[in-house]
């Protein structure tokens, strides 16, 4: 076959919705992108432990913190399916956690805020697991197979997340002042970030036209933000909350919600690591995997010699 043919053929999976597998062959732009989503997206899992992991041990009963803990596991497993994933594609998990920890590759900005209070914990879970699941149910569908194959599980995983979020939040609401004040404040600061992690607006993301070709994103941002908005503020008011945007309004005509504007200030000022937490997040990653090192060795020469014993066995028999 000819580079040309090995194109036609690839376009024409692309078009007929056959997934595109790790030995066939891609255009290296292709390669690129998913390399570049896929790792992001997997580092977005691995630094999102830090902000939740910041209220284990002070959940305020044995059942939260025991859900909290299954939850924050959970992400660590989303990151490494997710790392598995992008290794197919020819990138090595050390590579990848060295361009998180050198800052050459990006992680969700949502991350990058702090966790002041509990009700933080019902305001990621509903929040930002809620527009998680809004981003990652179109990719089960995504063009490339391990990246969409990855994301089932994740999505049903994050869909727990989300509703034991919005049940902390439900909870509080319905609690005492103090109590729905704290979730009010939660709300208040976790809603422009959340809608900020859908990504620059269309007109100025410029990989999403490419990535809707190649059908690696099946919404673009705004689409997708659009929708999260729609579901998200009749939730609000479902428990008495108010979402924090004064120009919020039904439209009859567009049958959506029209609302304010976002400060994309800063967001490109977080995604360029001076949010509040940038700094303090990539030093907690980098500390874990220098502290780590001597698992990782252990685990290894545990292997080495399995694998030895094996063959000595084999060659015996
Ligand atoms: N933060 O042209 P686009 C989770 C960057 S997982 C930082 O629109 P694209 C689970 C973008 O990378 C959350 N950077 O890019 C959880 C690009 O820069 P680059 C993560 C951002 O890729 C819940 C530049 O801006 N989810 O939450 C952000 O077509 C609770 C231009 O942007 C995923 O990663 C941002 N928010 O669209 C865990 C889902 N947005 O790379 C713990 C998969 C954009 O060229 C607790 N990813 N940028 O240098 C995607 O769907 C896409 O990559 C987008 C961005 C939609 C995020």
């Amino acid at each position: 076959m000819t580079v040309h043919s090995f194109q036609e053929h690839f376009d024409e999976k692309i078009d007929n919705e056959v997934s595109i597998e790790p030995r066939d062959w891609m255009p290296d732009d292709y390669r690129k992108t998913l390399i570049r989503q896929i790792s992001q997206h997997a580092h977005s899992e691995i630094v999102g432990m830090l902000p939740e992991g910041n209220w284990i041990t002070r959940a305020p009963s044995l059942r939260r913190k025991a859900v909290l803990l299954a939850k924050v596991q959970d992400e660590g497993g989303h990151g490494l399916y997710l790392y598995s994933a992008a290794e197919t594609l020819g990138i090595t998990r050390d590579e990848m956690i060295e361009q998180l920890h050198s800052g050459k590759a990006k992680y969700s900005s949502i991350f990058n805020y702090p966790t002041l209070t509990w009700a933080d914990m019902g305001a990621i879970g509903w929040l930002v697991d809620g527009a998680a699941i809004m981003n990652q149910v179109p990719l089960c569908r995504t063009s490339y197979g391990p990246y969409a194959r990855a994301m089932v599980r994740v999505c049903k995983e994050e869909s727990f997340h989300q509703r034991q979020g919005f049940e902390i939040m439900m909870t509080l609401a319905n609690g005492t002042e103090v109590q729905k004040k704290l979730a009010q404040d939660a709300l208040n600061r976790w809603w422009w970030p959340s809608i900020m992690m859908f990504g620059p607006p269309d007109d100025d993301s410029p990989n999403t036209a490419q990535s809707m070709r190649w059908r690696i994103k099946r919404f673009t941002n705004d689409e997708l933000r659009q929708k999260f908005i729609d579901v998200t503020v009749e939730q609000a008011k479902l428990i008495g909350l108010t979402v924090p945007d004064p120009d919020l309004k039904w439209n009859e005509e567009t049958g959506h919600y029209d609302y304010g504007k976002i400060n994309w200030d800063e967001f490109w000022n977080v995604v360029k690591g001076n949010g509040p937490c940038n700094k303090e997040r990539l030093e907690t990653r980098r500390k874990a995997w220098e502290e780590g090192k001597w698992v990782r060795d252990a685990a290894l020469a545990y292997a080495e010699k399995r694998k030895a014993r094996k063959e000595k066995a084999t060659l015996a028999a």
